[in-house]
């Protein structure tokens, strides 16, 4: 455990710029300026470096949970200060929630990302769809946890696994119960020590409960679903890391009410490849598969081998994904050119002078 999740990959890029007199860190949790980083002796409390902070303007930069970063440590351990940040191997973000279309950091290096729906009522496949884009976007390998099952039935089960098998038929959902412990030796056996795994999914789905079993203690608060609204309470309120018993590592995050897309191109042809290589043989390059003449994807859904719920899932997350890249793109030539105007006035007030 003593290298929290240091793989042979970041071991390398970290050779090419060793630090004399600095070690490596892992950021465990972030709160606005302050940082929680796991060092070979402990949790610490830590700070960006001004060099740093002024270095990585845009917050997507800036350490995440889950990033490695170079350090040192101040007053007997008591504080460490942060000046670098590895390469991240795979990268977890977001539209950032609301109107302004920025990017968002959930975490970073993350090998594995644990999608969690409850069985109950959270169960939708097309948000898992969604999920799924993220994930493979950031280059994270996805597993799909279908939470709380011994509150449906034998058959709502079957139900909900031939909905997958139809909709996303690479998909083979785990059934877990952290109440009666069913599946949750599946899950064990999953976690490979030195990897990093994160919990993705709606606020109550009992991400954090699964992660206290997985401690074997009751280490983190969870919280009730309401039962005015069916939704869980914000327990969670930070993505933070925690180092399991056999060498894991596990990412918890809170429930997210918004998972927009931004510039996805690669995580939509990882989670929907049949769509993307049936593609390649539409007539026009440019082809939207709406009702152009020649197209493959069309024709796939006409003869029955495409499910449409899945083609429809495509179209609205590769639109989604564009119009907010489009408008990032957008923002940051508006930004560029207000630079300049900045610059030009300020040149000019120092030529009057
Ligand atoms: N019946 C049942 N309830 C569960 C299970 N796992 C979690 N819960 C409950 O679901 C609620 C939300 O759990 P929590 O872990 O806080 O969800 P989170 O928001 O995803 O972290 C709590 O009341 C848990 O007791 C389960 O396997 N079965
Ligand atoms: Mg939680
Ligand atoms: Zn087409």
């Amino acid at each position: 455990m003593s290298d929290f999740g240091l793989s042979a990959w970041h071991r390398e890029r970290a050779s090419e710029e060793a630090r004399e007199g600095w070690e490596l860190a892992r950021v465990m949790n972030v709160n606005r300026t302050n940082w929680t980083i796991q060092t070979a002796s402990g949790a610490l409390r830590a700070e960006l470096s001004g060099r740093l902070s002024w270095l990585h303007e845009s917050a997507s930069e800036r350490p995440a949970a889950g990033d490695f970063v170079w350090v040192q440590i101040f007053d007997d351990g008591d504080w460490a200060l942060i000046d670098g940040v590895l390469p991240r191997k795979t990268l977890l973000q977001r539209k950032s929630a609301g109107d302004h279309v920025d990017v968002q950091v959930i975490a970073a290096n993350v090998d594995t990302a644990w999608i969690v729906q409850s069985c109950d009522r959270d169960f939708n496949p097309s948000r898992l769809d969604r999920y799924l884009v993220t994930v493979r976007d950031g280059g994270i390998e996805p597993v799909v946890v279908l939470s709380k099952c011994d509150l449906v039935s034998d058959a709502e089960r079957d139900e909900m696994r031939a909905d997958l098998q139809v909709r996303s038929p690479d998909v083979d959902p785990l059934f877990i119960s952290a109440q009666t412990g069913e599946g949750l030796d599946k899950l064990n056996d999953r976690l490979t020590p030195g990897h990093t795994f994160c919990l993705l999914g709606s606020s109550g789905v009992g991400k954090t409960t699964l992660l206290n079993a997985l401690l074997g203690e009751e280490r983190f608060a969870t919280h009730a679903v309401r039962e005015s609204d069916q939704r869980g309470r914000h327990t969670t309120t930070r993505r933070h890391l925690t180092p399991l018993p056999g060498g894991a590592m596990m990412i918890d995050t809170p429930g997210m009410r918004e998972l927009g897309l931004l510039g996805t191109e690669a995580g939509l042809m990882a989670a929907f490849p049949d769509i993307e290589a049936l593609a390649d043989h539409c007539q026009f390059s440019d082809c939207a598969h709406d009702s152009e003449k020649g197209c493959a994807v069309l024709e796939a859904v006409e003869a029955g081998d495409l499910e449409p719920e899945r083609l429809r899932s495509w179209k609205k997350l590769h639109r989604e994904s564009e119009r907010h890249e489009l408008s990032l793109a957008e923002r940051r030539r508006r930004d560029k050119a207000q630079g300049k105007l900045y610059k030009r006035i300020q040149q000019a007030k120092k030529d009057r002078r």
